[in-house]
């Protein structure tokens, strides 16, 4: 059994409560509920932390490397544009991470378009909806069991 992290940066826990035209209308609750399902149904423990405090989600990173974690999902949602302190702390870690954005980043405003972390991530899923992060989960489970 592996510990796989997910982890959801500012304003994610207003999913399904504002913009779902852009966000969708799953809450991060019902998102959280599924993917735990969805790693115990493969035999893994899936965690779930979501911060608005760029040093919380840096804290929990750290946290992270004494709990034997193997992977971390990760929405880091605008700190993804500005925060080389958490690719820092990523980087550090030595945990693989995958990035995920629900929207497409690459279709919106010109400051969406760059990310601190998609150059040191080994997965990056862009654009797929709140699905992606149920596609970075079976991403990290396969190559968990392979
Ligand atoms: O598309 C994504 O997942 C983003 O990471 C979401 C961030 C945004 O800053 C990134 O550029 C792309 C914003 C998260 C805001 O989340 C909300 C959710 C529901 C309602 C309002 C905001």
């Amino acid at each position: 059994m592996a510990k796989v992290l997910v982890i959801n940066g500012p304003n994610l826990n207003l999913l399904g409560k504002r913009e779902p035209e852009i966000y969708g209308h799953e809450t991060l609750a019902d998102i959280e509920h599924s993917l735990v399902a969805q790693g115990k149904s493969a035999g893994h423990e899936v965690l779930c932390f979501q911060s608005n405090a760029e040093h919380e989600l840096i804290d929990r990173i750290h946290a992270a490397m004494d709990e034997g974690v193997a992977h971390i999902i990760i929405n880091a949602g605008a700190y993804t544009h500005t925060s080389i302190a958490l690719r820092d702390a990523l980087v550090a870690s030595g945990i693989p991470f995958t990035e995920v954005h629900i929207s497409d980043v690459h279709a919106r405003e010109a400051f969406r378009h760059h990310s601190y972390l998609s150059d040191v991530a080994s997965n990056v899923i862009v654009g797929k909806g709140v699905k992606g992060y149920a596609m970075a989960l079976e991403a990290v489970i396969n190559n968990l069991t392979t």
